[in-house]
């Protein structure tokens, strides 16, 4: 089963309790949870990370290398200022898409540009936790 890597920025470890009208009321957990749920009912194997540090998210994109067949990223603030993340994202060869769970183009300006968005395939934005399934069904697609 090709293996997707599913990689959290700074401050989602909070997600459900952290701003839940702008991120929603669901934990990481329960995203996790249905995500290795529709990675099964894909054919995807789902490995979940979440890291508050830039230097462990930039270790395991480079992992990825040759071991995970597509990631789906939701770098977090990182997005908004890491040239090294998006580098790491440059060195990775398959299918790289880019979740953000609030509308970022709706928020201030500074969350307008996304570093990341240079290397991703897909940008899905304002969709909730739902963007991280739409997210592995299209990456389903792309690896078929
Ligand atoms: C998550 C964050 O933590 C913010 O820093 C981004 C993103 C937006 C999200 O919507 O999931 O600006």
């Amino acid at each position: 089963m090709p293996r997707i890597l599913v990689l959290n920025g700074p401050n989602l470890n909070l997600l459900g309790t952290r701003q839940p009208e702008i991120y929603g009321r669901e934990t990481l957990g329960d995203i996790e949870r249905a995500c290795a749920g529709l990675g099964a009912e894909l054919g995807l194997s789902i490995v979940c990370r979440q890291s508050n540090h830039e230097g462990q998210l930039i270790d395991w994109v480079q992992e990825a290398r040759g071991e995970a067949a597509g990631i789906v990223v939701n770098p977090g603030g990182l997005t908004h200022s890491s040239v090294a993340l998006l580098d790491a994202l440059h060195a990775f060869d398959g299918p790289v898409i880019e979740v953000h769970l609030s509308q970022i183009h709706r928020r201030e300006a500074f969350r307008h540009r996304s570093y990341v968005s240079l290397r991703a395939d897909a940008v899905i934005a304002g969709c909730g936790a739902d963007g991280y399934l739409f997210a592995l069904r299209r990456l389903a697609r792309l690896l078929a």
